[in-house]
């Protein structure tokens, strides 16, 4: 029965993600999927992102949390539209929310969309949101573990962002093994080792996100 009920809600999760998936292509809107435990800096990384590539494209951002606005808020001061969806105790967005969201957003008018979703490193994983692109981030203070306790979360990247990096020398974090560990699971994600604070890195990130946006 249990798993009868999730299985419906997981189709009718995937037939929206396929609406979603064609008003992107249909509108030439890049969408990424950002995904990582509370506190690992996915609005930081939006903000700095949003702030450092203004001149170059337009972004939107869905805001995914539990309670509260203040994410979106924080997207706004830096420059970008931004809807807040709060799911009220989801620990996950579905792409039916996000359908509704993209009209508010008027996502048409965008080049990128952002999707940051709950803070969460295990439920979002499973929901398609008819995104593009999916990014993992993990951050050091998490620990060097996190790799092998959530594959299924790592295996579904297309790049994962290792922020924090500027903490690096006051954390036991074997970076070499988690650059390991991710490999073993998904062999094609990009990693790119960043600080949304201090900046460092960020470049990278930037032109990859360039290119996919150019296709
Ligand atoms: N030292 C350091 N702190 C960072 C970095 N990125 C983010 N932070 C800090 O980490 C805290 C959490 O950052 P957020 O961007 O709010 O994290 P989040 O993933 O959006 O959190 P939720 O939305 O609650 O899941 C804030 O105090 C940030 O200033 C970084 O690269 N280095
Ligand atoms: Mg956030």
């Amino acid at each position: 029965m249990k798993v009868s009920l999730n299985q419906k809600i997981l189709s009718r999760n995937e037939e929206c993600a396929q609406k979603n998936k064609a008003f992107f292509k249909e509108n030439n809107v890049l969408c990424l999927n950002v995904i990582s435990s509370p506190g690992s800096g996915k609005t930081t990384t939006i903000s700095r992102t949003i702030k450092d590539l203004h001149d170059q494209i337009k972004i939107g951002v869905i805001e995914g949390d539990i309670k509260t606005d203040t994410d979106a808020q924080k997207i706004r001061a830096a420059g970008a539209e931004a809807v807040q969806i709060e799911t009220q105790g989801a620990c996950h967005l579905s792409a039916e929310q996000v359908y509704n969201a993209l009209k508010a957003l008027e996502a048409e008018k965008m080049d990128v969309v952002i999707i940051e979703n709950v803070g969460n490193l295990v439920c979002p994983s499973a929901f398609d949101l008819g995104e593009a692109l999916r990014v993992i981030l993990l951050s050091v203070p998490e620990g060097d573990d996190k790799p092998i306790k959530y594959p299924g979360t790592f295996a579904e990247a297309d790049v994962v962002l290792i922020n924090k990096i500027d903490l690096m020398n006051y954390i036991d974090f074997n970076l070499e093994r988690v650059l390991a560990d991710i490999r073993v699971v998904n062999p094609d994600a990009k990693i790119f080792q960043v600080s949304a604070t201090t900046g460092e890195g960020m470049e990278h990130w930037y032109d990859w996100l360039m290119e996919k946006k150019k296709g």
